[in-house]
């Protein structure tokens, strides 16, 4: 029997490369939010080189998108964010806080993968602010609160001696970071076994933020991401109330399944809605959007319930 905890829009892929109107090679990892009313999505695309640009585009309903005649975000010209942005920007994530949207995505260059953090308040002027980690980070969320006057992020540091796990830290002024410590790893000959990194920015619900995560599993065919719900304490974010044992979601769509990279569903933004769903938007194999729903009570339900050990 299919899992059916998110529930697939009946139309995905909701955006391919076909949609976007310059010349891309994929379109996927969007970072999702709803704007006065309206759903914006900033999503990844290879260039014909190989390298990542970030498109936006924009819904009434979440699921029909219409993508903007040009880029909006593409490696800096010039100054700090052009040496550590080179290679190509991706995967960025959107965090609504305090009457501004804090963009957090990965700047790729020959020193490797870091944060860089940009910020908008209307999604057209955007000011670039400081490269926020080291080489090599992936995937920071940030909080959509503060905690004790602190900012807070989840991220993932790349490790040789450990499985890539995922780590918090704390900011005064988001541009320096520090008390931080891993509060999730993967579990061997678990789905998540080889790493996990944080997913969509965490949505704040009664029993606690729950984080959508990716988790990955090499087998001999190549590795297999599908996406995991955590559940964080809602004063104390380092705390992990819970973590699903099972996934939420995994390849199985062709467009999931067979793509630029096979068997891949990414998630950089979900969409809390009023009536207790949120919609959880995902890349299909590095190559097109997706969108699914699912009850945020169930997903709670799923880490408490269900819970494996965090560490
Ligand atoms: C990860 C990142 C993601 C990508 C995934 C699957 O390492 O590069 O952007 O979706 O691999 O290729």
């Amino acid at each position: 029997m299919r899992q059916s905890i998110v529930k697939r829009y009946r139309n995905n892929p909701i955006l391919t490369r076909d949609d976007v109107p310059y010349p891309v090679a994929t379109i996927h990892n969007a970072g999702v939010v709803k704007h006065q009313g309206r759903y914006v999505m900033l999503f990844r695309s290879h260039r014909h080189n190989g390298r990542s640009i970030i498109g936006l585009a924009e819904s009434e309903d979440g699921y029909t998108f219409k993508v903007d005649p040009k880029p909006f975000l593409v490696p800096a010209q010039a100054g700090i964010f052009a040496e550590y942005e080179e290679f190509g920007v991706e995967d960025l994530r959107i965090c609504a806080l305090e009457g501004e949207y804090l963009m957090t995505y990965s700047a790729y260059s020959r020193d490797g993968v870091r944060i860089a953090l940009a910020r908008t308040k209307d999604f057209v002027d955007v000011e670039r602010v400081a490269l926020i980690t080291q080489a090599d980070y992936r995937n920071v969320v940030i909080f959509p609160e503060r905690f004790g006057g602190r900012y807070a992020r989840l991220d993932r540091p790349h490790s040789e001696i450990a499985p890539w796990s995922v780590w918090i830290s704390y900011s005064p002024d988001l541009v320096h970071w520090g008390d931080s410590r891993v509060v999730m790893k993967p579990v061997k000959y678990h789905w998540d076994e080889m790493k996990i990194g944080p997913g969509a920015t965490p949505i704040k619900t009664k029993d606690g933020w729950l984080h959508i995560f990716h988790g990955v599993f090499p087998t001999m065919d190549g590795s297999v991401y599908r996406l995991g719900v955590a559940l964080h304490d809602l004063e104390d974010p380092a705390t992990i109330l819970g973590v699903a044992d099972d996934w939420i979601l995994q390849p199985e769509d062709p467009w999931e399944v067979t793509g630029y990279v096979h068997n891949v569903v990414f998630t950089c933004g979900a969409v809390p809605e009023d009536d207790g769903t949120v919609k959880i938007y995902w890349g299909g194999a590095d190559s097109v959007m997706c969108v699914g729903t699912a009850r945020l009570d169930e997903l709670t339900a799923l880490c408490l319930d269900r819970s494996r050990s965090p560490l």
